[in-house]
């Protein structure tokens, strides 16, 4: 049986807006946008990757929150999970330190002005509704 690796990705969430990061490397995805993450190590919980990418790429102290419903292929043996996420209180704001030379805070009324990497495209659509629930009562 082949081995199936998860990658974890963020759907970083602040006052109704959603966190994209546009890729810097490899060549062949630079330029696109994604939900940041990265791959899970061995014997690591995919909740505790998702922390620990989101430091090393973006200097934040997050935390996640739910799953997003859902699993999306990538070039094998990967695969794409998704988590909403939010900052800790006191987290740093996030910066491209890694991987990324550009960020932006989209409202849902922006999602689809950044060119999402296509794999990434349907679990930005799951987040969605996520999304218009942390636009109320502000
Ligand atoms: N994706 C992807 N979408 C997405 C992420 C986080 C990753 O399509 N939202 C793809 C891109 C790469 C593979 O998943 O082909 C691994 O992601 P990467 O390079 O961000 O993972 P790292 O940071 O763990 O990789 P290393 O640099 O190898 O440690």
């Amino acid at each position: 049986m082949t081995e199936r690796i998860v990658v974890v990705g963020a759907a970083l969430l602040d006052a109704g807006r959603l966190l994209a990061a546009r890729r810097s490397a490899p060549p062949e995805l630079a330029g696109r946008w994604e939900l940041p993450g990265g791959k899970v190590e061995q014997g690591e919980a995919p909740e505790a990757a998702l922390v620990r990418e989101l430091r090393e790429e973006l200097g934040v102290d997050a935390e996640t929150m739910e799953r997003v419903p859902g699993e999306w292929p990538l070039r094998p043996p990967y695969v794409l999970q998704v988590w909403t996420a939010r900052l800790r209180p006191g987290s740093a704001a996030p910066e491209p330190l890694q991987d990324h030379d550009a960020l932006r805070w989209l409202t849902h009324a922006e999602i689809w002005d950044v060119d999402w990497l296509d794999q990434d495209v349907p679990a930005v659509r799951e987040t969605l509704p996520k999304l218009d629930a942390g636009t109320r009562a502000r």
